[in-house]
């Protein structure tokens, strides 16, 4: 279960934030009210949110997620493989420093984002992609290790981030979209697979019961709802327009 969350404003410089969706520049104040419904749908599952301010040196600060992982009593503060996006972890530290008892930190020529990382209880799987590179995933596996925890790599083609491809919503169920399907390192799992026409749903986010699901993707909602979960359907389109999901505005523990 999660009792907390930490998300942080967007700025009005998201404008100019990394995109490759093709749908062209998000709308600000859209965006804002779209956050707020988010935070909003956070603490209907019982969590309790900090949000942090806009920061405008950084476009993509909205996306905490990839600044951090948070492990049980430890967070790991991660080297965003995005040059322009490494500032952003110095950023959120000093809350982190003030809910979090040990920190560890990704060091170079490690890089690490927090979007490449999928939780399984106490197992860890870190994508390695465009973001995520090997040197980085190692640190991150021996930091697992001294916390009792373990991790393993999976390899990426296509996805930007792991989680842009693959969800973890508990109780053995997983979804996932194109490389994702098949994969013999996720065999083990109850897999619900994503159409093409649905692929930004398959991030979608476990909480406390209820599973978050971007609007528009009402075969996803439907098939995940028929495995007994409550769904809640929530407009994050002037994020998916920055390549964001779900789960990326929001560092959950
Ligand atoms: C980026 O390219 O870094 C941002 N525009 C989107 C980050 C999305 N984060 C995530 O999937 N965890």
């Amino acid at each position: 279960m999660f009792t907390q969350a930490i998300t942080r404003q967007p700025c009005k410089a998201m404008i100019d934030g990394i995109s490759t969706a093709g749908l062209g520049p998000p709308d600000y104040e859209l965006a804002c009210s779209q956050h707020a419904d988010y935070i909003a749908a956070l603490e209907a599952c019982g969590l309790v949110v900090t949000v942090l301010p806009a920061v405008q040196e950084y476009p993509d600060s909205t996306f905490v997620e990839d600044t951090a992982v948070m492990l049980p009593g430890a967070v790991i503060l991660t080297r965003p493989g995005a040059v322009s996006r490494r500032g952003e972890v110095l950023q959120i530290r000093p809350t982190l420093e003030t809910l979090v008892g040990e920190i560890s930190i990704i060091q170079p020529p490690g890089t690490l984002e927090g979007g490449d990382v999928m939780m399984v209880g106490t197992h860890f799987y870190i994508g390695l992609s465009d973001r995520t590179n090997e040197a980085g995933a190692r640190q991150m596996i021996a930091i697992l290790e001294k916390c009792g925890l373990t991790g393993s790599m999976v390899a990426l083609e296509e996805m930007l981030h792991l989680k842009s491809g693959v969800s973890y919503i508990e109780s053995g169920n997983l979804l996932a979209y194109g490389e994702f399907i098949g994969k013999p390192e996720f065999k083990q799992f109850d897999t619900l697979k994503i159409s093409q026409s649905e692929a930004y749903a398959a991030n979608s986010l476990w909480l406390n019961g209820t599973v978050l699901v971007p609007q528009g993707h009402p075969d996803t909602a439907i098939a995940i709802e028929s495995r007994g979960y409550t769904v809640r359907m929530l407009n994050v389109s002037e994020f998916q327009k920055l390549d964001g999901g779900l789960s990326c505005l929001s560092l959950r523990f």
